[in-house]
């Protein structure tokens, strides 16, 4: 379960693959530290001599099969339209007010039903295994969706190296507090910290990734800099960004939104076309990108990747369980 299926990578990937493993090993032989004081990832990523943009690229990542057929969401729209409470209500509240924000140093802490707690820092965090490109359709509850190509890490090789116990049912993501460089947080409009959760199995599912980047660059700061979750066939807001703490615990999470209104959100929150939100219909949806009379297109069940993910949900009753 924890080993990438040889079909998720195409063969021509090889050589980033062999680089990203080259790039490992000299690190290793010469013991020098990709902490710098110019930035967490140094020596895996050049920064950017392109002036327009401030983001470091990320040089070694393999490519995938994910989405390699869908039209990409401009980067423009992705890093403007954003939900991101922490940095106000608006669309356009997070790319503005989160430009101070600081994203290193920054380490997760690892808690709750594994063997021993632990801490992993960011730069360590993408050695676990060679960062991914997996283009993924986003689907936000609120009846707009796009296609972004994140860089990431599935979330199993996380787990596999965190070793939970056997009473972990559930997996807890805690979003960074810090009403400081977070303005958001200074208005009570969620429970904070956000606090997001996946059942185990949702959380080992291949699927599920953890993006440090997308578009072959660092993650901007209202997209989730330095750590995000991704979950492709449930709900935007599952995937929390700026997470901080990773906890295994044996009963459901109480996550932010569902706090903040459980007759509007659910833990689920699967992509389910026939499941109408109270307030939006769930059938349609606005792909982001496309000007301002593009049609609305169908919602997918589970986003489109029900042959991915539909087995997890067999026997459980996805209307009450929404
Ligand atoms: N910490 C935190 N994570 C969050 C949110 C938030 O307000 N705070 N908003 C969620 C919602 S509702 C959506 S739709 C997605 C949007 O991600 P994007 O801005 O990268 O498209 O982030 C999710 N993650
Ligand atoms: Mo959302």
């Amino acid at each position: 379960m924890l080993i990438t299926k040889k079909s998720d990578v195409i063969p021509s990937d090889i050589t980033s693959k062999e680089n990203f493993e080259n790039r490992r090993t000299l690190i290793k032989a010469t013991g020098a530290s990709i902490v710098t004081a110019s930035g967490i990832f140094t020596g895996m990523l050049n920064r950017t001599a392109n002036a327009a943009s401030s983001k470091q690229k990320i040089s070694n990542f393999v490519k995938t099969k994910y989405g390699v057929d869908e039209k990409l969401t401009p980067y423009d729209d992705v890093t403007s339209y954003n939900n991101y409470y922490e940095f106000g209500t608006s669309k356009t509240d997070p790319s503005i007010e989160s430009r101070l924000f600081e994203p290193s140093p920054w380490s997760i802490s690892i808690e709750g039903a594994v063997k021993k707690n632990k801490q992993i820092g960011i730069e360590d965090f993408f050695r676990l295994a060679p960062l991914e490109e997996r283009i993924y359709r986003m689907r936000c509850v609120e009846g707009w969706s796009m296609v972004i190509p994140w860089l990431g890490l599935p979330l199993s090789k996380l787990i596999q190296w965190a070793e939970p116990t056997a009473n972990a049912k559930f997996v807890e993501f805690i979003s960074l507090s810090d009403d400081r460089m977070m303005p958001g947080q200074r208005i009570p409009v969620l429970d904070w910290p956000y606090v997001e959760g996946l059942r185990m199995d949702e959380a080992m599912n291949p699927l599920t990734i953890m993006a440090l980047g997308m578009y072959g660059e660092v993650l901007p700061n209202q997209n989730g800099a330095p750590l995000r979750l991704v979950v492709p066939w449930k709900y935007g807001f599952k995937g929390a960004k700026a997470i901080v703490k990773i906890r295994f615990t044996e009963t459901m999470p109480k996550t932010s939104w569902v706090k903040a209104g459980p007759n509007e959100y659910g833990f689920y929150a699967n992509v389910n076309p026939t499941v109408d939100h109270p307030r939006w219909t769930q059938s349609s949806e606005r792909r982001i990108g496309g000007g301002l009379f593009t049609p609305r297109i169908k919602t997918q069940m589970f986003n489109g990747y029900t042959e991915q993910v539909g087995q997890l949900y067999t026997g459980l009753d996805l209307s009450k369980n929404f």
